[in-house]
């Protein structure tokens, strides 16, 4: 039963005030690995990623920098992009909010909200978190020691008193509540959920949407002495990359609502509170799942400029080499929890389970094939119990990463996955080909074609979190190009007897620490 239905997903668009740390790696990572599982799987992906360049913050660095805000966005958009293209992301289109599709759509939103009657004109005069882009309750906030007053999220607020537009926030409490009551997985994971209905429950303030002591944002239609809120602009995005309210006939209309966005746990409230009143309030349906990943943390430290300990992508990737940190991210952290990374971490998962696991399964046995069954696949011979086992189990994978890829458990597929590799070790040890090779080839043969097949299928499987490897693999069995998505799993793609393979070339090597 393949589902080969439209799959709209989407990442935060990050803002580029700075370069993109391994936060912003993370996400792209985890987003890039669900597409492309779903895509293998004969879905009808479109993946969206971009960078959010309006704004307070945005003004402020450029200020401090002696640019405009503009040449800012320019310079650290195109860091993200580049980025992309070092992970090795398959998304379909970068969205910049500095472009123009961009503000006919939020000029659109935004008339379609007046229109409803929920934008209306007052003074705001509270507090404001530069770095967070966000308005708080006086009691979200505390003054510390430093004398500073401080947002929830940790952050620094300022007393701000402006004349502002406003939306009717407030009228949406009942509504989003039941929403979130008829969808229970509106919001994942668990935690979260709680979370916003808490804060929904303990009461909506109509939220201020404009501002006017700045200029860098959004102009608001009919009004433009007032800039449109950084958030209404940001969120916006991701229906302008569709095309679904400025080009209805246009190709990507058919992507809205989202399928899910993928966000980091300090924007939920934005995502499930903010976003689902603004549409509802433009009659626009509302994305299907909003899922908020964790934080992930220095040796357990939160990363800050200041603790020095802010980790560049690009160095990680050059140490280690692209798949094995995809591969360390996606295995090592729970997804939807906190992670901690290290280098002695991210070592021994190298080691543990790519080098000494599904590389040196595939090498000692396609090795084994080459040298004593004239670089062919074998034919497969009777099956025991053991090899129905093992063909059983690497059959059962497709269902099992399909289940748990769906409720965004990407940790629990690749862990299912390398379980399998581990089973696969210990047969192979068990039935000892190489001791078979004198007594009775054809068991050799038909141990080996059994393994080689289990070797093809976790290599299909691994593409969406290690895409070059996955194909390196898939090399190294020979499948036709034609052959490498899940429709080839299980059955219906196994490994064909007499198929020529070449020595093995190693994919995953062991990873050793340079001499200090
Ligand atoms: O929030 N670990 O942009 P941003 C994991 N422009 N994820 C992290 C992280 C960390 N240490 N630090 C940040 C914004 N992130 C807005 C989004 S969407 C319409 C607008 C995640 O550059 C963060 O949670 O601050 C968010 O999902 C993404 O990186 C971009 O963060």
């Amino acid at each position: 039963m393949t589902d080969t239905s439209r799959f709209y997903i989407t990442t935060a668009i990050s803002y580029p005030n700075g370069k993109p740390h391994i936060g912003h790696a993370y996400e792209l990572i985890a987003t890039d690995a669900m597409a492309r599982f779903q895509r293998l799987d004969g879905r009808d992906v479109f993946f969206l990623t971009g960078t959010d360049e309006h704004g307070q913050k945005m003004q402020q660095t450029a200020r401090k920098e002696g640019i405009s805000p503009r040449e800012l966005a320019d310079r650290n958009s195109k860091e993200f992009r580049d980025m992309a293209v070092l992970l090795n992301a398959s998304n379909d289109d970068f969205i910049r909010t500095t472009e123009e599709r961009h503000y006919e759509a939020c000029a659109e939103i935004w008339r379609r909200m007046a229109a409803n009657g929920d934008i209306y004109k007052g003074g705001y005069a509270g507090w404001y978190s530069v770095r967070d882009e966000a308005y708080y309750q006086e009691n979200e906030t505390e003054k510390r020691e430093d004398g500073v007053r401080y947002g929830p999220q940790g952050t620094p607020v300022e007393w701000v008193e402006e004349e502002s537009y406003f939306f009717k926030l407030s009228a949406y409490q009942d509504r989003l509540l039941k929403h979130y009551e008829d969808n229970p997985d509106f919001i994942g994971p668990a935690e979260r959920r709680n979370e916003v209905i808490s804060f929904v429950k303990s009461g909506l303030k109509d939220l201020s949407v404009s501002r006017t002591t700045f200029d860098w944002g959004i102009p608001v239609p009919g009004d433009p002495d007032h800039v449109m809120y950084v958030w209404v602009d940001a969120l916006t995005n991701y229906i302008t990359a569709t095309g679904y309210m400025t080009d209805p006939e246009g190709p990507r209309a058919k992507y809205w609502p989202a399928n899910i966005h993928i966000i980091g746990k300090d924007i939920i409230r934005f995502h499930a509170v903010y976003w689902p009143a603004f549409l509802m309030s433009a009659g626009l349906p509302l994305p299907e799942r909003v899922f908020a990943h964790g934080f992930l943390l220095n040796k357990g430290e939160k990363m800050s400029k200041s603790l020095g300990n802010v980790v560049d992508p690009v160095n990680l990737v050059s140490h280690f080499g692209l798949d094995p940190i995809r591969y360390f991210f996606l295995r090592e952290v729970s997804f939807g929890q906190d992670g901690s990374y290290s280098e002695e971490g991210i070592a021994t998962r190298i080691n543990s389970d790519l080098a000494n696991g599904i590389g040196n399964l595939a090498s000692r046995s396609l090795s084994m094939i080459v040298k004593n069954c004239d670089g062919k696949v074998p034919d497969c011979g009777d099956l025991s119990e053991a090899d129905r086992a093992m063909l059983a189990s690497v059959d059962a994978l497709h269902a099992i990463t399909r289940e748990e890829m769906g409720k965004q458990q990407i940790h629990k597929a690749l862990a299912a996955i390398i379980a399998v590799v581990s089973e696969a070790d210990r047969y192979f040890a068990g039935e000892a080909p190489w001791a078979l090779k004198k007594t009775d080839p054809v068991r050799m043969g038909t141990v080996l074609y059994v393994t080689a097949e289990v070797v093809r299928q976790i290599a299909i499987l691994l593409q969406p979190f290690m895409p070059e490897s996955g194909s390196k693999l898939l090399n190294l069995v020979a499948a036709p190009a034609d052959k490498r998505d899940f429709a080839a799993l299980g059955e219906a793609g196994r490994l064909v007897s007499g198929t020529p393979l070449e020595a093995p070339a190693p994919v995953f090597p062991r990873y050793v620490a340079p001499e200090a």
